[in-house]
């Protein structure tokens, strides 16, 4: 161990020596992105002399794709990258190759800032010390006895002092065991990543949790003449194939539009039409289109509508076709008409709103009813949005109206993630870990868009008219980047200190950490027993150890035992399953599908010797492959041929027969009047909705950069700014990586119109004011961003100014409000701002600035 450390703190000194003149940093690296500046040492070309082995390596973040990562080991480092060669590359059956991330990977487990030590906040004491210094302080290493002393006398003290549920914790599933057992904690919830999709539609009849299901499957993409996008850029956040999947249904002819604020490298890569649109306006557009339809419609002789469709299968577009006990009034073609309330939700209306002229509008309305076979797609970040709850049931209806749905070629869904373009089951996948869940006796359970405000405040919505009382004291930080990745950072900071006592597990000196007391060094999956990487359907990946835990770094999981132990509770509660056996139950239950489609069989033979060798307990099996084959290759993909038994046409049983086959609503159809839907909304306590999808104006969306609306008087943030996922990140992770920051350096896009006013040329330093904060960027002008918009990359670390509280490093939290809506919609893509040249100090790259070690 201590030989392993002394190597690597040599190679890692080396390469950072290397960031002044290169940020690829060391030699025999191969990186897409920094490829050219391949910087040969005498160190990295001993190494390649000598003989490695490749280990399939875990790529385990939230990133939209899930691909083959491998790792060459010689003498206990890993010196080279690769990924997905075991098979030909074909259109049917690619190889899951990785990105730049992927291939950076190495640089982040054995990087220099690597959390290495337990370690403490200076001036901390308990109960909290000077806690207005958190985030400031400098930090002192102490000894794991000592951190978990600390944690776990803290945890009592709080707990005796003011209850279970002034402890809060933020994420990971291990100290919600521990604290389960010990009383209970409160916790958070939200939409995260679906934004409106995520609980709603399951009310109106979409399948909760997998709304990938309600698209075809990736090989039947090639039957679709047209493929509209509406929102949605893989090239940039689903990682692996999703990108190359369209580009094939390009090449069988399908035609792509899309419809977005930036004209993407998706965009492009597919030459699609692109529709540039306004953030949070989607609704107003597909309500002008459907009124297109309506007006235009004539069975006979121009039919556009599939009337067949509505009336079979759904109820609430018509008043004739009215759920039981609605108001026939209450139907959404007469709200599109504007029967009742005298305003037509016409074009020309939708326009003025959207951004999109008129003309534009008629013509997509109508290209798509009259194509027979066309795919309707939405990515979860038109959804991302403040007030979109009625968002998901208008894409619904309008995919309704034109019939796409339920055959061949026809779809319409969200396509996102790992899903895009290719829904349906997955074909292969791992079985569960054996670990039974530890009930939290706590309720208590704050909206994300809340917590930090219910921290300061002492209380949050509970409900439709309820409100409760809440004295939080305590912030465990397990497995996420809360402080950052959830709304108004600069709240929760302030929360932060104002509580007794905060700890965070980390690899990092991450935002959590930053603003921590205590600090836990958490080992990466690299230093781990293996695991899986699944969410694309035909593949699963199995991922073995890489290297021993570096310096004291632990894994979670041992984190909560240790606690546990501490507060009195047996360890064998806590985790009754060592980590090996978990991974073990997760080999032997994995499945996969039958040749004839017909179900799930077991993937792996698995003989006497694996299971003594493994040393964990369990039976010999018999599977497709034997689980020697599986570790050395590191994946199982099924392989895939047009017409195989593993194709998925979404809503194609309801389709035929929505009686035999009905979906979950009261009904048994998808409800364009959807009265759980609407009481759905209401309990949460937030902002209520219609049973139909009218359109609700967004709080901070385009409506609110106007002071005056009527006259048309733009207010003091006048600019709608939008979060990209981008590719430098996996939301905070690799934001750390000097590589990845040379590649991409994090600008603020700023459209030619808005810089031109404002006189900022590209390089220029800018500041970005909400209401809610202040952070700075260099601007990157471009022709590729609708005027009124700006672009903010996604997970950059905050890094505040201390001096004037302005946030350095473009951090889209900074900006966004405690604004809770509807479902507890994470409408990260609603916000107003200002935008102007920053007169203070310029800012220099990213990747310049001094990582952070401790
Ligand atoms: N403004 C704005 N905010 C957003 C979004 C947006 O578009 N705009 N997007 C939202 C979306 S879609 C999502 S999904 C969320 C993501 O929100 P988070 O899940 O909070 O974000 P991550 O950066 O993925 O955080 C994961 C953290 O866990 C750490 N980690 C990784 N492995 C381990 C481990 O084994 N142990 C421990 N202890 N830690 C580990 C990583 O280093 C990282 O710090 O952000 C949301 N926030
Ligand atoms: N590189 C990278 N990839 C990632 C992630 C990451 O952090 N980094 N995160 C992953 C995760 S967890 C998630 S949830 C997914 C998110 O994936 P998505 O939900 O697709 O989110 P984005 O990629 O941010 O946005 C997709 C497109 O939607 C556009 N858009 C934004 N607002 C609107 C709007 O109001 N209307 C319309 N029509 N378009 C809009 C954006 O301009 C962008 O081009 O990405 C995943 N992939
Ligand atoms: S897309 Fe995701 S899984 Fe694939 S290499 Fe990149 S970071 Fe890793
Ligand atoms: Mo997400």
């Amino acid at each position: 161990m201590e030989d392993i450390i002394k190597k690597i703190q040599s190679y890692t000194m080396s390469r950072r020596s290397f960031i002044g003149m290169s940020a690829c940093g060391l030699a025999a690296v191969s990186l897409p992105g920094c490829g050219l500046k391949k910087v040969a040492t005498q160190q990295a070309e001993e190494l390649t002399k000598k003989e490695g082995k490749w280990i399939t390596a875990a790529c385990w973040h939230n990133c939209g794709g899930r691909c083959l990562n491998k790792a060459y080991v010689m003498d206990g480092i890993v010196v080279r990258q690769k990924t997905d060669d075991t098979h030909t590359d074909t259109p049917n059956n690619p190889q899951q190759r990785g990105c730049a991330r992927g291939r950076s990977q190495r640089h982040q487990v054995f990087g220099i800032d690597r959390i290495k030590y337990p370690m403490k906040r200076k001036n901390w004491e308990p109960g909290g010390g000077k806690k207005e210094l958190r985030g400031r302080d400098e930090w002192v290493r102490i000894s794991w006895d000592e951190a978990l002393d600390i944690v776990s006398s803290e945890i009592k003290r709080v707990r005796e002092k003011y209850g279970n549920n002034s402890i809060f914790v933020t994420g990971g599933s291990e100290m919600p065991r521990t604290l389960g057992l010990y009383g209970g904690h409160s916790t958070h919830w939200g939409t995260s990543s679906w934004g409106s999709w995520r609980w709603g539609p399951a009310k109106f009849g979409m399948q909760e949790g997998y709304f990938e299901h309600s698209i075809n499957d990736r090989l039947d993409l090639k039957n679709s003449q047209l493929i509209v996008l509406w929102g949605g850029n893989p090239a940039w956040s689903a990682g692996g194939n999703p990108t190359y999947n369209y580009l094939q249904a390009k090449k069988a002819g399908a035609k792509f539009i899309i419809i977005d604020p930036i004209y993407t490298d998706t965009a492009e890569t597919l030459e699609a039409q692109w529709i540039p649109i306004r953030p949070g306006t989607d609704h107003v557009m597909l309500l002008g289109m459907a009124y297109t339809l309506l007006q235009e419609d004539n069975p006979e002789l121009n039919p556009l509508i599939d009337w067949d469709f509505i009336h079979r299968c759904t109820v609430g577009f018509d008043a004739d076709h009215m759920p039981q006990g609605a108001d026939p009034e209450d139907n959404l073609k007469d709200y599109i008409l504007g029967t009742f309330d005298g305003l037509a939700k016409n074009p020309e209306w939708a326009s003025e709103i959207c951004g999109v002229d008129s003309q534009t509008i008629r013509d997509l309305a109508l290209q798509i009813a009259k194509t027979k076979r066309a795919a309707l797609f939405t990515a979860w970040a038109a959804s991302r949005i403040n007030n979109s709850d009625s968002w998901p049931q208008m894409f619904m209806a309008f995919g309704a109206m034109t019939g796409h749905m339920g055959q061949s070629g026809r779809m319409t869904g969200v396509s996102c993630h790992f899903g895009t373009g290719n829904g349906g089951p997955n074909l292969v996948k791992q079985g569960g870990n054996g670990l039974t869940a530890i009930k939290n006796p706590v309720t208590d359970s704050i909206n994300d868009n809340e917590m930090w405000e219910a921290i300061l405040n002492g209380n949050y919505t509970a409900g439709y008219h309820k409100q409760k009382d809440i004295n939080i004291q305590l912030i465990y930080h397990g497995y996420n980047a809360v402080l950052q990745t959830r709304s108004a950072t600069n709240k929760g900071i302030e929360a932060h200190r104002k509580v007794e006592f905060v700890v965070s597990h980390s690899h990092f000196l991450t935002t959590n950490s930053k603003y921590a007391d205590i600090i836990l060094p958490a080992t990466t999956e690299w230093e781990r027993e293996g695991g899986f990487g699944t969410g694309n359907r035909e593949i699963l990946i199995y991922y073995t150890r890489v290297t021993q835990p570096l310096f004291e770094a632990k894994h979670d999981q041992w984190m909560a035992t240790e606690i546990g132990k501490r507060l009195g509770l047996k360890v064998e509660d806590i985790y009754p399953i060592s980590e090996k056996q978990q991974v073990f139950n997760q080999l032997a239950g994995a499945t996969v599908i039958k040749e004839d489609g017909s179900g799930m069989e077991t993937l792996l033979t698995i003989t006497a010797a694996d299971i003594a060798e493994m040393g964990v307990q369990g039976k010999p099996q018999q599977g497709r492959i034997t689980l020697t084959e599986f570790r050395e290759k590191g994946i199982y993909q099924v392989e895939r041929k047009p017409g195989d038994k593993y194709g998925y046409i979404g809503y194609e049983k309801f389709r035929q027969d929505p009686a035999a086959n009905p979906l979950k609503t009261q009904s048994g159809k998808l409800e364009i009047h959807s009265k759980a839907l609407a009481e759905l909304i209401k309990g949460y306590g937030f902002t209520e909705i219609k049973p139909i999808p009218t359109y609700n104006k967004a709080t901070e969306g385009y409506e609110d950069t106007f002071k005056d609306w009527n006259n048309k008087v733009k207010g003091d943030y006048p600019l709608q700014v939008i979060n990209p996922h981008y590719f430098r990140r996996a939301h905070s992770i690799f934001d750390n990586i000097p590589q990845l920051r040379e590649a991409f350096p994090n600008p603020v896009f700023v459209s030619t119109k808005d810089a031109g006013e404002r006189g900022i040329k590209t390089g220029d330093t800018v500041l970005l004011r909400s209401r809610h904060g202040k952070t700075l960027r260099t601007a990157q002008i471009t022709e590729r961003l609708m005027p009124g918009v700006v672009g903010l990359p996604h997970g950059a670390w905050v890094d505040i100014d201390e001096k004037n509280g302005v946030d350095k490093a473009g951090a889209d939290n900074i900006l966004t409000g405690p604004i809770a809506t509807g479902q507890g919609i994470g409408g990260w893509n609603t916000c107003n701002i200002q935008l102007g040249k920053w007169n203070g100090e310029a800012l220099t790259p990213d990747v310049k600035w001094p990582q952070r070690i401790v």
